[in-house]
């Protein structure tokens, strides 16, 4: 045997005997693993499309708990506030990138999607509306010119790196109507033009950003899911670059498990990409002082969140952007006791989470 054989053969059992090592501490692993009957480490990233949490970068960058949370279990971040217009621009031309740039890179660096929200929101509070807005005087063409030039600044700035957007939020009125003139996007452009052109822009900015409506009411109100997909119909017939549909389902337990399918599957019947994209399940809807959170209360709500995921899971895959979360853990901010969420003050799984969980894969 020449010394080349005797180097290939040697080789050959070197890799057959670490090979058997290997098997063998493997199925050690496997066996001391039934013995302890430890349940494996489960995570809303096991889930069959994105799952998440609406954020505040300051939480992210102050709390440890609720950090460690957000990289253990969210495949998908929204900003609650923080990329809202009035948050970003203070002043016309005037951008405040540094908690957009932290988002991108927290992100980027714990392997998440990160979803814009959002572009264009009638509502006048202080992050969603810049007063430089609000008191802008124009001409129609003025108007549009300003839209386009904040939304290519925004979404130019974050090309490739925000996967997806609310373009337009809460553009129709609870009887169906466009909002007329207590939005000023709607008094001073007219609708549905603005939402066209407003993901028109987006689309140029960033052609490969996919593109939501978002708003709220689905799950209680057939006006509400009938104005929805019409506008979406004519948003495609005009050819405008529209992705997909977000429900923000703010919902809570009285509302009956069929009604939150009936959100779901209507948005659905779009044939778009569907995204619950700010869900909590209130248990005082009507804000008592003195409700407590009993065990037929968590399950109610386990009942919920079950149906929203498993009604997801449902959907074609290709339809699935997925479930976000409007915020992370459960907080007496509403001046009322409430346990919406699926984690507790301590960062704690609930049974929520469970029910969540459980609808992946019912
Ligand atoms: O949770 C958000 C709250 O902190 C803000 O003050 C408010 C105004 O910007 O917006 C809340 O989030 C809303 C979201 O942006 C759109 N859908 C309804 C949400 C809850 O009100």
């Amino acid at each position: 045997m020449d010394i080349k054989n005797m180097l290939r053969i040697w080789m050959l059992s070197l890799v057959c005997f670490c090979g058997a090592a290997a098997c063998s501490s493997k199925e050690e692993e496997n066996s001391k693993k039934k013995d302890n009957e430890e349940p494996e480490v489960q995570s809303l990233r096991d889930a069959p499309f994105p799952a998440g949490v609406a954020i505040a970068p300051n939480s992210l960058r102050n709390i440890a708990a609720y950090r460690e949370l957000v990289i253990r279990e969210a495949s998908t971040i929204t900003a609650e506030n923080a990329m809202k217009p009035g948050n970003i621009s203070k002043g016309r031309g005037e951008y405040f990138w540094d908690d957009v740039d932290y988002l991108i890179d927290f992100a980027q660096t714990n392997n998440m999607r990160l979803h814009g929200h959002c572009l264009v929101w009638y509502r006048q509070s202080v992050n969603s509306m810049p007063a430089w807005i609000q008191n802008f005087s124009g001409t129609k063409e003025e108007w549009k010119a300003i839209m386009r030039e904040y939304i290519l600044a925004v979404v130019g700035h974050c090309k490739g790196k925000v996967a997806s957007w609310d373009v337009v939020n809460e553009a129709i009125a609870d009887d169906g109507s466009f909002r007329g003139s207590t939005d000023v996007w709607c008094t001073n452009i007219g609708a549905p033009e603005y939402i066209d052109w407003a993901f028109r822009c987006a689309h140029e900015a960033d052609p490969d950003a996919l593109l939501f409506y978002n708003d709220y009411g689905h799950e209680y109100s057939a006006v509400k899911r009938t104005a929805t997909n019409n506008l979406i119909r004519g948003m495609q017939e005009r050819g405008v670059p529209v992705h997909g549909v977000g429900l923000q389902m703010h919902t809570n337990t009285n509302r009956s498990l069929q009604d939150l399918r009936t959100a779901i599957r209507t948005a659905a019947e779009t044939g778009l990409k569907v995204h619950v994209s700010e869900l909590d399940v209130s248990v005082n809807q009507a804000g008592a002082a003195d409700v407590t959170f009993t065990e037929e209360l968590q399950n109610a709500q386990f009942n919920s969140y079950m149906m929203v995921s498993s009604e997801m899971a449902r959907l074609p895959q290709e339809q699935q952007h997925g479930i976000t979360t409007w915020g992370v853990r459960d907080l007496e901010t509403y001046g009322y006791p409430d346990w919406p969420l699926l984690f507790d003050k301590d960062f704690n799984r609930k049974k929520a989470y469970d029910g969540l969980y459980r609808g992946f894969s019912e």
